[in-house]
């Protein structure tokens, strides 16, 4: 049996492997995303997101368990850019997840920055991918931050939810408004903590501001506690409120061209480039053109054309 045939049976050590095999951008990983990528789509994918420290983890472990008993598997990316702490964060994380080892409905990923050629939200679309052909019913992406990574990262979800905490009141008006496009709900995470209404009225009236798009969704403002779990489940309810909204007013629709299209780009991309630098390597061309530019025989988009003239031969626009 393929490993993309034991994935589909639902075997976690083969998606496991096939993680791992997508990490070190082997070349097997993408024959088997091949052949996973027609049994996919089944999944309906979360995104978590908020500054360090929010409690994004707890949150994540706490709608893990809330999915759980309603009968969902649940797959989980956990993802942490600042990779200098990742390996304490992600022990953390483990430590924290624990109580869902044995469970095999919960599969739990931790990726950090490194992957293969095009970046963070490429492995992490694949490993999302891999999680949905596995028969997860739920996959939560955890991300930290608001940095361009990140947004692309959170546009793979279907309902982004976006953490902050009390104490943001102050300077809540220097959120950038980028914050407020990509939230479906807003939690106000830590509500046992001081200012917690306050922060909650505050994120109420700036999306009261906007005007939003008629017959569109209205993000709500929900208080958690993520420790003791309160308000968890009346967040699980938002979200699958969110859910029945985006699966039956169409929204599905322009979604997935989107994210179709903004795959497609990526991907080809990136093709296009390791297999300049494919050829760049084979012909040693490549330090004949630094040499010529740092001379300033050789501009660089003479050197660009000249790589594409090899790559494409029959292509009479370069
Ligand atoms: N007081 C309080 N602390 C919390 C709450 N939720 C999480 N924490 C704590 O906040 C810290 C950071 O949580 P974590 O989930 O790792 O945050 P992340 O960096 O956003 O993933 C941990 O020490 C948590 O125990 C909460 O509702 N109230
Ligand atoms: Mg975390």
């Amino acid at each position: 049996m393929s490993l993309a045939e034991q994935v589909l049976e639902g075997n976690i050590r083969a998606a496991a492997r096939l993680m791992r095999d997508i990490d070190d951008g082997r070349p097997e990983a993408v024959e088997a995303l091949k052949q996973l990528y027609p049994r996919t789509g089944n999944a309906f994918i979360i995104g978590i997101t908020g500054p360090p420290g929010a409690g994004k983890s707890t949150l994540v472990d706490q709608l893990t368990a809330s999915f759980r008993t309603r009968g969902k598997k649940v797959g989980v990316v956990a993802i942490d850019p600042t990779s200098p702490f990742t390996g304490g964060a992600i022990l953390g994380d483990r430590i924290r997840m624990n109580r869902h080892s044995c469970d095999e409905g919960v599969f739990i990923r931790s990726l950090a920055t490194r992957g293969a050629l095009g970046g963070l939200s490429r492995s992490t679309s694949d490993v999302a991918l891999v999680m949905d052909a596995l028969g997860m019913d739920i996959v939560i992406i955890e991300t930290v931050g608001v940095g361009q990574d990140e947004v692309d990262i959170v546009k793979e979800a279907h309902t982004t939810c976006v953490v902050m905490v009390p104490g943001l009141g102050d300077d809540i008006q220097a959120i950038k408004a980028g914050i407020l496009e990509i939230g479906d709900i807003f939690v106000v995470n830590k509500a046992d903590r001081e200012g917690a209404d306050r922060t909650a009225r505050e994120l109420s009236t700036m999306l009261d501001m906007r005007h939003p798009l008629e017959g569109g969704w209205n993000p709500k403002v929900m208080k958690t506690e993520a420790q003791r779990g309160t308000g968890i489940e009346e967040l699980t309810s938002e979200i699958l409120a969110h859910r029945d909204f985006f699966l039956s007013s169409g929204t599905i629709d322009n979604f997935l061209r989107e994210r179709n299209q903004r795959h497609f780009m990526s991907i080809l991309r990136d093709t296009l480039f390791r297999k300049a630098l494919q050829l760049m390597a084979a012909n040693g061309s490549l330090d004949r053109i630094m040499s010529g530019m740092d001379e300033y025989r050789l501009d660089p988009y003479s050197a660009v054309e000249e790589i594409i003239a090899k790559l494409m031969p029959d292509d009479t626009s370069v």
